[in-house]
């Protein structure tokens, strides 16, 4: 559907077995072998649907030489402000393409095609709505982009700090954005997320004069989940702290692009 000239994408919930089907739900068939009047049951993990579609959608993105972020985090941490600022910069030098996912509206998906870049809006409400954006709603998202004409792909993903991060979407690098109103311990507490990520943005940080927070404390706990992991202290209000982060993007597109 085109609303306004954003595409709008509708993902089903249980759709074809993918839905709100996790990794991690340990559903794989169990062998049962026999050693003697022993029986063993051994649960194999499966290459689940998802990671087959992410594969897929890889070589999408390789066939066509696309750079694709994935940029996660808990709602309302600043995934949709730091990327109308972000796009912003990258577009100068690079052709800029957004797939936007929300469980309802369209309000990010309106905010992002401001900056010129193409933008696919994913609605992900019928059946009460998925947490994360899956593997297969991205090959659908692609349908409504021009892919010759791209050179980075930005993946908002919808706000939540933990099921984004167990599903592959074929993306080259992922983002954790954390905001620094979120609380120090957040790292420890989720993380899968931390762990997943390439690099993380420490967000909002133009609050900290109103706040009691621990740049410190909270850095380190992110690199105890993963460490050497870049951690970008940023404002998307204000811009501070983008110099680092463009051009950790930068490096990562032209390492790819050439
Ligand atoms: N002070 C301050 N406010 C920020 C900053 N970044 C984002 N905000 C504000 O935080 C609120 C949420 O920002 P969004 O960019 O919409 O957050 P989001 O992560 O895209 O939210 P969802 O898409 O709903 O998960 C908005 O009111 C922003 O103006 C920042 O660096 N500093
Ligand atoms: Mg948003």
């Amino acid at each position: 559907m085109l609303l306004d000239g954003i595409h709008r994408i509708k993902a089903r919930h249980h759709k074809d077995g993918h839905g709100h089907q996790h990794p991690h739900d340990g559903d794989g068939p169990v062998e049962t072998r026999t050693r003697g009047t022993r029986e063993i049951k051994v649960v194999r993990r499966v290459l689940d649907a998802n990671e087959i579609m992410a594969r897929a959608n890889r070589r999408v993105f390789a066939d066509h030489k696309i750079f694709v972020l994935n940029l996660m985090s808990s709602p309302g941490s600043g995934k949709t402000t730091t990327l109308e600022k972000t796009l912003r910069h990258l577009m100068q030098d690079f052709r800029c393409a957004v797939i936007v996912g929300d469980i309802c509206t369209t309000q990010d998906a309106e905010r992002l095609a401001a900056s010129g870049a193409p933008v696919v809006q994913i609605n992900t409400d019928e059946f009460g709505g998925d947490c994360h954006l899956a593997a297969h709603v991205i090959e659908k998202a692609l349908d409504g982009l021009d892919l010759d004409a791209i050179d980075i792909l930005i993946v908002e993903n919808i706000g939540n700090l933990v099921c984004p991060a167990e599903f592959d979407i074929g993306e080259d690098k992922r983002t954790v954005i954390l905001s620094v109103t979120e609380g120090e311990d957040k790292p420890l507490k989720y993380p899968l997320m931390f762990r997943e990520c390439d690099a993380a943005l420490l967000n909002k940080i133009d609050l900290l004069p109103y706040l009691d927070y621990d740049v410190k404390l909270v850095t380190a706990n992110i690199l105890q989940i993963h460490p050497d992991m870049p951690v970008f202290e940023t404002s998307a209000k204000t811009e501070e702290g983008f110099a680092s982060w463009l051009a950790w993007i930068r490096a990562c597109a032209k390492e790819k692009l050439g």
